[in-house]
């Protein structure tokens, strides 16, 4: 079976997180994917958080499956001749370094759009333009940027970020979309164009309806947050809701029998109108199907604290997982909090490829989140991260033609070792 975007070369400039989450995507659906990087040092996430001396990290291997790599000084002036060679036989060149970077070195849209009209050269910044643009980002700045930290977490408490990298990981997938949206449209037009997306762009947009409720808040309060049960006058601006639930139907995180000593012994229940008399009879209280004070949504905003109360009365008598068992018979919408022991060990997971147990050569078998998104013709494998530099000859000859002589050349002019120290005077 052939792969989506199998034909489609990438001159991968990626590092740290966000820009190789996209491009492990674009391998996984066929992409020859060729990783550039310092030689001597690479990817910086090879040698961050090592669980194992001297091994390629899980940072570096769970985001760099499918790959191959070149090791390549681009400062050294062989080093770009041959990155010139690789932007002339490359479809996508992407890059999420600090603003300005690939300029100093360079290679500015113009240059490359000049060596290859066709080439799409797509960008992960920090900051779109504007006051912040020169500013070097990572994760949790973009995620308090975004507008995720200020209505993360409890109203009386801080800020919150949240474990998921929403500002990395999530903006990976917009330049993904945006790479094969732009290889799209150049099956009509013939030529590159410059695909950018912003950190912080990334974060608002996964947090949408927290400015839906920001407009909203001029209008009265947010019924559904539990401030409004509480009689706690809002501010002028989206206040932290711990968690309740971001849409029309509430919900909150209950206990579950085990709670005293498993710290994921609770369920998510949302109590969807459509439902609400089914939960009644569970819970016990068939008396508030009709009751003024419970029968309605509008009547039941005022008193979340209480019925919530009453529903965790109940899930304390199951565990999790029975009360998920009990809770879907009836279509009630709830979810076990599962650990990452859980996950890690969920065989249907296993099944479905999102979770998979790769080899590696050095660190041996080790488990990595597979492709999320599975299409019926495009069939991912995942294939263990490259080791640095484990294709730089295999590159220069075969996708760059370069002659044995050539190859002698770029050896010998330094190009692909660490920068020699030059001694003090
Ligand atoms: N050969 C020679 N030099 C190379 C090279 C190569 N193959 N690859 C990289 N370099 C050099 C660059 O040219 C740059 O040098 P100059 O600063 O002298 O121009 C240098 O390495 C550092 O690049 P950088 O600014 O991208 O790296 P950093 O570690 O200082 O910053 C980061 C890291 C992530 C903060 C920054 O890249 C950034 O803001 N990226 C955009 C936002 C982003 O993607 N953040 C997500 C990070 S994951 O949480």
């Amino acid at each position: 079976m052939t792969k989506a975007l199998k034909g489609v070369r990438i001159l991968d400039f990626t590092h740290v997180q966000s820009g190789p989450t996209c491009t492990q995507l674009l391998a996984w659906f066929g992409a020859d994917v060729i990783k550039v990087e310092r030689p001597g040092v690479g990817d910086i996430t090879r040698g961050q958080l090592q669980d194992k001396p001297k091994v390629d990290s899980l940072y570096f291997t769970m985001l760099n499956h499918n790959k191959r790599s070149i090791t390549l000084d681009t400062k050294n002036p062989k080093g770009k001749e041959v990155l010139t060679a690789l932007i002339k036989s490359c479809d996508v060149l992407v890059e999420n370094f600090g603003p300005g970077v690939l300029d100093r070195m360079g290679f500015p849209w113009e240059k490359i759009h000049s060596i290859n009209p066709k080439m799409i050269v797509a960008s992960i910044k920090g900051f779109g333009p504007g006051p912040y643009e020169d500013c070097k980002v990572y994760e949790n700045v973009a995620q308090c940027t975004g507008g995720s930290a200020s209505t993360t977490g409890f109203r009386d408490g801080l800020p919150l970020v949240t474990g998921a990298q929403i500002g990395d990981s999530g903006t990976g997938l917009n330049l993904a979309l945006g790479i094969v949206t732009a290889l799209y449209q150049r099956t009509v037009t013939g030529k590159g164009q410059k695909v950018t997306a912003s950190m912080q762009d990334g974060v608002l947009n996964l947090a949408r309806v927290k400015l839906r409720d920001q407009q909203r808040l001029a209008h009265g309060p947010l019924t559904e947050y539990s401030q409004f049960g509480e009689g706690i006058p809002f501010g002028d601006a989206v206040p932290r809701a711990g968690n309740d639930s971001g849409g029309g139907q509430p919900g909150r995180i209950l206990k579950c029998k085990g709670w005293e000593t498993d710290p994921n012994a609770y369920i998510y229940f949302i109590t969807q109108a459509a439902v609400w008399e089914k939960i009644c009879d569970v819970i016990g209280e068939p008396g508030w199907k009709t009751h003024p004070d419970y029968a309605k949504p509008p009547a039941r905003l005022k008193r979340l604290n209480e019925i919530f109360g009453r529903i965790e009365q109940w899930t304390m008598t199951k565990t999790k997982f029975e009360a998920m068992d009990i809770l879907n018979k009836d279509d009630i919408p709830c979810g076990p909090i599962l650990s990452m022991k859980e996950l890690a060990e969920d065989q249907s997971l296993r099944a479905t490829g999102t979770v998979v147990e790769v080899d590696h050569p050095e660190r041996g078998k080790y488990l990595s989140v597979g492709n999320p998104i599975k299409m019926s013709d495009s069939p991912t494998e995942v294939k263990r991260s490259p080791l640095l530099g484990e294709h730089t000859d295999e590159i220069l000859r075969q996708v760059l033609g370069f002659s044995d002589h050539q190859v002698k050349e770029i050896h010998d002019s330094g190009a692909l070792d660490p920068p020699r120290k030059i001694a003090a005077e």
